[in-house]
């Protein structure tokens, strides 16, 4: 396989453009964004990633990456585009049940269109995208059938990586390749043969697709346990942080962690592809997915608790976005706080040492030390280092040192004389 062509230079697919053209290939990279194009053009990367921008300007400088805004012939085409999720109202208009939201292929569908004027006989085209199942044998193929050429190579090979460790896991992870036949799978593998370390694990597609909504969705309940037990922890006078490190001593029990909510453009939208393709035959993921949703407004009411009795409080968001030690607000269950704060009537101080812009709606980004010299109360709702690293000192900046602490990030650190620490899920 010599020459690639990436469709979409997202979290995704730009680094696995970078990775394919510094192990051999001649990569073309393909974004319809002109403001992602330009910054590339630069030697600018429009993602925070560790590692990413030194791997996307080496692959730049050899030549072997070239970034268009179409695609060209080449041997083997990869689609890492965006699969949102299309909101309530619109998915009741398309007929989702009651509430669901439902996949938005729009962006696939363009992608593999874009490829058909470019395909030839003996060609591979991979979907990396996470798409509801029977997308890549019922949506996708079709479309590059129709272009009548012969002997295609289709196949659903799921990304996997982790936000924050997405190179080495691009490496290290084992690979879940399904083919719509066996020869499309045996070609993707030697395709990501040329730098995955990892093992390669060959099925059909379709199962391919469920294998990637499982994993997500596992996490999602997953987390949606834990969150629940948060809300029975407070009613019932317990710390459901020290009951969670206490349960996980048993050998076979792994509780995830309460929050405020649970976000990413993964996890907070994959269950909702399952619930599609089932309606009827998922009650339990769209309740996990309904009990996350649903901890954004809790958080709140712990704000309201707390400064009950304090008069036209001012509350300090710190972290916005959807986890720790990234720049990404997509989905972020910490913005959904800070709407239901404002929309309260609070005034709300926004503070993400990560985050360089952010919509206006949201108010000015403050630095931490003045969120907090202004504030009433700091609300952590995500857990970056810098907001575990604060002091009793840097509390006592504020003018009433009253912590609320979504993520368990200040736990043990912070004594009553200090500031008052009010842990979610903690009944104490
Ligand atoms: N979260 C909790 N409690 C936890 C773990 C996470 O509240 O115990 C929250 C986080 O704060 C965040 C959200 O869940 O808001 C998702 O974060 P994450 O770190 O669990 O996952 P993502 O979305 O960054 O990446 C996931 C990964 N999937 C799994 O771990 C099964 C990644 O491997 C996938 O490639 C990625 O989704 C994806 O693109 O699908």
């Amino acid at each position: 396989m010599e020459r690639i062509c990436v469709l979409g230079l997202g979290y995704v697919g730009l680094p696995t453009a970078a990775m394919l053209a510094t192990h051999g290939h001649e990569v073309l990279g393909v974004d319809v964004s002109r403001q992602v194009l330009d910054r590339l053009h630069n030697g600018e990367v429009h993602i925070h990633e560790a590692g990413l921008r030194s791997l996307v300007r080496a692959a730049l400088k050899s030549g072997h990456l070239r970034i268009a805004e179409g695609p060209e012939p080449a041997d083997a085409f990869i689609i890492a585009v965006p699969t949102p999720i299309v909101r309530e109202e619109q998915a009741l208009a398309e007929g989702a049940p009651q509430g669901s939201p439902v996949a938005d292929l729009s962006y696939v569908i363009s992608a593999a269109e874009a490829i058909v004027p470019h395909l030839q006989p003996g060609n591979l085209v991979i979907l990396e995208s996470t798409v509801p199942p029977r997308t890549t044998e019922d949506v996708v193929a079709p479309i590059l059938r129709r272009s009548g050429v012969r002997d295609l190579l289709v196949a659903h090979c799921p990304e996997r990586v982790l936000p924050g460790r997405i190179l080495a896991e691009l490496v290290g992870n084992s690979r879940v390749i399904g083919g719509v036949d066996q020869r499309s799978a045996e070609a993707a593998r030697e395709l990501y043969a040329s730098f995955v370390e990892g093992e390669m694990l060959l099925t059909d597609a379709t199962t391919a697709e469920l294998v990637k909504l499982m994993e997500n969705t596992h996490r999602d309940v997953n987390i949606a346990l834990a969150n629940e037990f948060a809300l029975v922890a407070e009613r019932v006078g317990v710390d459901v942080w020290e009951a969670i490190d206490l349960a996980n001593r048993h050998p076979r029990v792994k509780m995830l962690r309460p929050g405020p909510g649970v976000g990413g453009h993964c996890i907070a939208v994959d269950p909702w592809f399952v619930v599609q393709a089932a309606p009827d035959l998922t009650p339990l993921i769209q309740t996990a997915r309904r009990v996350n949703d649903g901890m954004p407004a809790h958080v709140v009411e712990l704000v309201r608790q707390a400064v009950a009795g304090v008069e036209r409080p001012v509350i300090a968001c710190l972290g916005l976005t959807y986890k720790a030690d990234v720049d990404d607000v997509r989905e972020s269950p910490a913005l959904r706080v800070l709407e239901l704060l404002k929309a309260e009537g609070f005034e709300v101080l926004a503070c993400d040492p990560h985050v360089r812009a952010l919509p206006e709606a949201y108010g000015r980004l403050l630095p931490v030390s003045e969120a907090l010299r202004r504030a009433d109360c700091a609300v952590i709702l995500t857990d970056h280092a810098e907001f575990r690293a604060l002091s009793p000192e840097d509390l006592r900046l504020m003018r009433r040192p009253l912590v609320i602490d979504s993520r368990c990030a200040l736990k043990g650190r912070l004594g009553t004389p200090d500031a008052e620490h009010r842990l979610l899920g903690s009944g104490r």
